[in-house]
């Protein structure tokens, strides 16, 4: 057995362990419940409105990475969020006081169900599941991040789309006063993005309203963000206001601002570079100044489940 000393451990390594135990628990807390409750239909995801609050009944799930998780440290405090600021540590600083509730989801365009919808009915009818994923960062860094989230796929479902529905287009809050970021047009505000109907009906997409087992934090994208592991972290949108149903392909914020150097798909690729940097190797945040870079997998290691969505398509044009 490997003893450490603690002169070699790590602060990440001791936040994520002590996280590790926590989530073994609550895991275990959740399995149980469900087993309380065989007999009752699918479980109400209820996710508190309080900073930093247990998420209860969670969910474990087939798809999470066994690689180490960052830790919630890391996760918190170097993050991406424009409407914040532009600085990685800007959002763990900016975002503190912003206000996730009350909180309205518009769900729009070709589906059978659509309007408006408090956040809280907008998550009840789905399940709390953990999906420990991979996080690559288009400006090639990564993290391992423990997401508490729901299945796009149920979600997409529950609004029943029609055949006219091709994509999910998503928008972010539009709030200058609390959104100081949205005050300079360093973007063209909202933020956008989207997913065609296959990307958002893959069981590996899913909403995130927590992390850690814990309410998502503002700077993470509370109450709720989008997570697609295949994908450059740019697609994964904050603060979500807006689901529209849509028969063709929506604009989207990283590639409205910027056409040549992010496209639409914005799958993890190590064959096709940046126009300003490889995107061959990743620096994985909290790994330490002696571990070199790593290489980047295709579709950021989840090739073998979506590798499928995209034949026929050529992925240098369809970047
Ligand atoms: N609304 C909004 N969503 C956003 C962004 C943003 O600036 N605004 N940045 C994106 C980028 S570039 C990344 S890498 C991820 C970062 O998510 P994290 O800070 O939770 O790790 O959020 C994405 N979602
Ligand atoms: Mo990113």
């Amino acid at each position: 057995m490997l003893i450490l000393k603690p002169a070699d451990i790590r602060p990440s390594e001791i936040t994520s362990e002590a996280n590790y135990l926590n989530r073994r628990q609550f895991i275990k807390a959740g399995a149980m419940a469900g087993g309380a409750a065989l007999s009752a239909p699918a479980s109400s995801a209820i996710v508190p409105a309080e900073r930093g609050a247990k998420l209860d009944g969670i969910g474990a799930s087939r798809f999470s990475t066994d690689e180490p998780a960052n830790s919630f440290e890391d996760i918190t405090t170097y993050n991406n969020y424009y409407e914040f600021g532009t600085g990685k540590g800007d959002p763990a600083k900016n975002a503190q006081g912003f206000r996730t509730r009350p909180w309205t989801i518009a769900v729009d365009g070709h589906a059978e169900k659509t309007g408006p919808i408090d956040f809280d009915d907008f998550v009840k009818p789905f399940d709390l599941e953990e999906r420990i994923y991979r996080m690559r960062c288009v400006e090639a860094w990564s993290m391992v991040i423990p997401w508490v989230g729901i299945s796009l796929a149920d979600v997409v479902k529950h609004f029943r789309p029609t055949s006219k529905a091709k994509y999910v287009a998503f928008e972010t809050l539009l709030d200058p006063v609390q959104m100081p970021g949205q005050r300079r047009r360093v973007l063209d505000w909202p933020y956008r993005e989207g997913l065609t109907i296959a990307e958002a009906t893959h069981p590996l997409s899913i909403l995130a309203v927590g992390l850690y087992g814990e309410v998502l934090p503002n700077q993470n994208g509370a109450p709720v963000r989008l997570v697609v592991p295949w994908k450059y972290g740019f697609k994964g949108i904050k603060g979500i206001v807006r689901m529209s149903f849509v028969e063709s392909m929506p604009r989207t914020s990283w590639n409205m601002a910027a056409p040549h150097e992010y496209g639409f798909y914005a799958n993890v690729n190590p064959e096709v570079d940046h126009p300003r940097w490889s995107q061959a190797r990743e620096r994985r945040i909290g790994a330490g100044v002696f571990s070199s870079k790593q290489p980047t997998r295709m579709f950021n290691g989840y090739a073998e489940q979506v590798a499928h969505l995209y034949t026929g398509l050529d992925l240098r044009k369809h970047y």
